[in-house]
């Protein structure tokens, strides 16, 4: 919209498609823009382009509620993750565009003795990881953010909470546009409200470009970084996914004062909020519970979610909300992402992220870029391959994805 307003120039150019590119990363994401950036910084690959069928940063990049934290239980899940967060810190200077990022810290609640010792073990796996992350007692809680009910009577006692500082939000359109910005910079073409239709295998069963809507385009190597719309795009490819795509909803309310100074979430009633830079009360909800690929979601989904705030919150049961809108989150079995190489030659596939496609962004495109640079994972994405849901290694994030999906 802003490359559309008079007297405001452009911050990347809207490219035309070429016949011919040696990378075509099909989604202009967060994830897809990133890893084009990436190759063209650190692999000196330029000749790429990053299509997408709506506009740049349409999908889940602009559609989440912008939490980033690293607090997950297992190694290969705590080094992808901290990686993200080590890459947020210092991401605004890298891409000389302000994404905002605020370590304001993220504090998950403990309301039953299961969450007391799922939240304890995550901790100190954690700092075996060298992941922060502490207990605080409900006083500490409340310490931290005061609308917090602590009350022992409450619908949802808060027996606790984990605590990680150095989690935060970020400005999630700024950064699309940062690295989009970025990346176009260093000569890569962005081509947006473009379809593919289809991945494109030669006689030897590689990949040799992709079918748009604007006609034939050959491609060395084929990336695909489409979220909700991934099974589709692959399934063109031949190549068949353990993903399910479900919508995720949030809303905002109306602007106030700052009143809420970290992000809190409380994974047993699927709810979460934190407060944007503009006062608005950021809050999101659980995974619909029917497959769609639709970018809405039903109403008795945000009514729970927002039930559940007003128990856990009581001042703010008379704020009015204002917007809501839905993204589609692509959910594996063990709800930890495929990042890596596919059984296809050329075809590499950053997905099946659910709710934690966000906080990743930075992270997953650096080590996705090596991986089609080099043709061979980052050791960091190593482990999140597509044939774990052959040989079992799964690693069940399902405990730290935070909210049912
Ligand atoms: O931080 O995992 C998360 C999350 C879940 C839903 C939205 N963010």
């Amino acid at each position: 919209a802003i490359s559309g307003h008079k007297n405001v120039e452009p911050q990347w150019p809207n490219s035309e498609l070429k016949s011919e590119y040696d990378v075509v990363i099909i989604g202009a994401g967060g994830h897809g823009l990133g890893a084009a950036y990436y190759l063209a910084k650190e692999h000196g690959v330029t000749n790429t382009a990053v299509i997408d069928k709506g506009w740049l940063g349409g999908g889940n990049t602009g559609r989440n509620t912008t939490i980033i934290r690293s607090n997950y239980l297992y190694d290969e899940s705590a080094r992808l993750y901290d990686h993200a967060v080590d890459l947020w810190d210092g991401l605004s200077q890298e891409l000389n565009y302000n994404v905002m990022f605020s370590q304001r810290g993220v504090m998950m609640l403990a309301h039953n003795v299961h969450d007391v010792q799922s939240f304890k073990r995550h901790i100190h796996s954690n700092r075996l990881n060298g992941v922060d992350n502490v207990w605080l007692s409900p006083e500490q809680a409340k310490a931290k953010c005061p609308p917090l009910n602590i009350s022992s009577t409450a619908r949802y006692p808060v027996m606790g909470a984990a605590f990680q500082q150095r989690a935060g939000t970020a400005r999630h359109d700024a950064v699309a546009w940062g690295y989009a910005r970025a990346a176009a910079a260093r000569g890569v073409d962005i081509v947006q409200n473009c379809p593919v239709v289809r991945i494109s295998r030669g006689a030897d069963g590689a990949v040799n470009g992709v079918e748009t809507a604007r006609g034939f385009v050959k491609a060395k190597k084929v990336a695909v970084s489409a979220a909700g719309g991934t099974s589709v795009i692959m399934d063109t490819a031949g190549v068949r996914l353990p993903l399910e795509s479900y919508p995720l909803q949030a809303l905002v309310s109306e602007p106030v004062k700052p009143v809420c100074p970290g992000v809190v979430m409380s994974n047993t009633v699927h709810a979460y909020i934190s407060q944007s830079d503009k006062g608005e009360l950021v809050i999101g909800s659980g995974t619909d519970q029917y497959v769609s690929y639709s970018q809405r979601g039903g109403l008795p989904l945000i009514e729970h979610t927002l039930a559940a705030i007003c128990e856990v919150f009581p001042s703010f049961r008379r704020m009015r909300m204002l917007r809501k809108w839905g993204g589609v989150v692509d959910v594996t079995p063990d709800r930890s992402p495929i990042l890596g190489k596919t059984p296809v030659g050329g075809l590499y596939l950053n997905c099946g992220w659910g709710t934690g496609g966000f906080k990743a962004t930075p992270g997953s495109a650096h080590v996705f870029a090596h991986t089609i640079a080099k043709d061979e994972p980052h050791p960091i994405n190593a482990p999140f391959t597509l044939s774990r849901f052959e040989t079992g290694r799964l690693i069940d994030e399902a405990a730290a994805a935070a909210v049912a999906h």
